[in-house]
């Protein structure tokens, strides 16, 4: 869980820091590979926060209070109490966070352009193909009240082809942009649920390979421990449940 920050270089870094110690950054999370990419960071860059569990099977999500902070009703968000100018700052959208601690903290998100597009054309892979492709492989693998083989076989296919892509990637490479970034924790937890989406790490070499030396990082391991009680005990053939998350629509 949270740890204390340690002491930053250069006077701005030094300041957050100092900020950050007295108020830590509240992170809205569920236990899901889109939060875990901001828990990683979080420990990664050793900024304390406080985890508030938004309980999406509950339609926690939907509240004023989160709606206000990010509108998708979709979580991770955060909250910065030391944001820009000293002043709180929300932000939400996975990508956005990553690439906002990257700057606040200058880890994991280098600032020279060559290395820095590198890490955003691989961060920006995960978040607009690598997630939704995988979270429709599951949905239809898993949560879809009928086996649609076209949809099952499209999602399915389409992340073997994203694997195959972040192995190709990964065979001249240890990490994604080579050196270990945001890119990373943004595809470390999909690629953690790899058999849900119906891959066999065994296909991929060089990913598995990416993959045992991301998960293998203290940091990382942190992250995936933390507990969420509730989220255990969700039950997603509940009625309920699955009235909250599928079929939503304009509100
Ligand atoms: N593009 C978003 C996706 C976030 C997302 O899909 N979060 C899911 C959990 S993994 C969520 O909050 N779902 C709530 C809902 O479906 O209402 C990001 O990268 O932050």
């Amino acid at each position: 869980m949270p740890r204390a920050a340690k002491r930053e270089t250069g006077q701005p870094a030094r300041r957050a820091a100092r900020a950050s110690r007295e108020r830590p950054i509240e992170l809205y999370y569920w236990p899901t590979p889109n939060g875990w990419k901001i828990s990683i960071m979080l420990e990664e860059c050793g900024l304390p926060y406080v985890v508030r569990p938004l309980d999406i099977s509950k339609g926690e999500q939907f509240s004023p209070h989160f709606l206000a902070i990010s509108p998708n009703n979709r979580m991770p968000a955060i909250v910065d109490p030391a944001g820009p100018g000293g002043r709180a700052i929300s932000v939400f959208e996975s990508g956005a966070i990553l690439q906002y601690l990257g700057r606040k903290t200058g880890k994991f998100y280098p600032r020279d352009e060559r290395a820095r597009v590198a890490v955003e054309e691989w961060l920006f892979w995960q978040v607009g193909g690598l997630g939704p492709m995988a979270g429709q492989a599951v949905h239809f693998r898993r949560y879809a009240p009928d086996a649609i083989a076209y949809a099952i076989a499209r999602y399915t296919d389409e992340v073997n082809r994203l694997y195959g892509v972040m192995n190709t990637r990964l065979a001249g490479r240890d990490y994604l942009a080579g050196r270990y970034s945001i890119a990373d924790m943004a595809c470390v937890g999909w690629v953690r649920l790899a058999q849900r989406q119906g891959q066999d790490l065994g296909e991929f070499p060089h990913l598995k390979r990416w993959f045992e030396a991301v998960r293998a990082r203290p940091a990382v391991k942190r992250a995936f421990a933390i507990r969420i009680e509730a989220a255990s005990a969700v039950d997603m053939n509940d009625p309920q449940v699955r009235a909250v998350l599928f079929g939503q629509r304009a509100r």
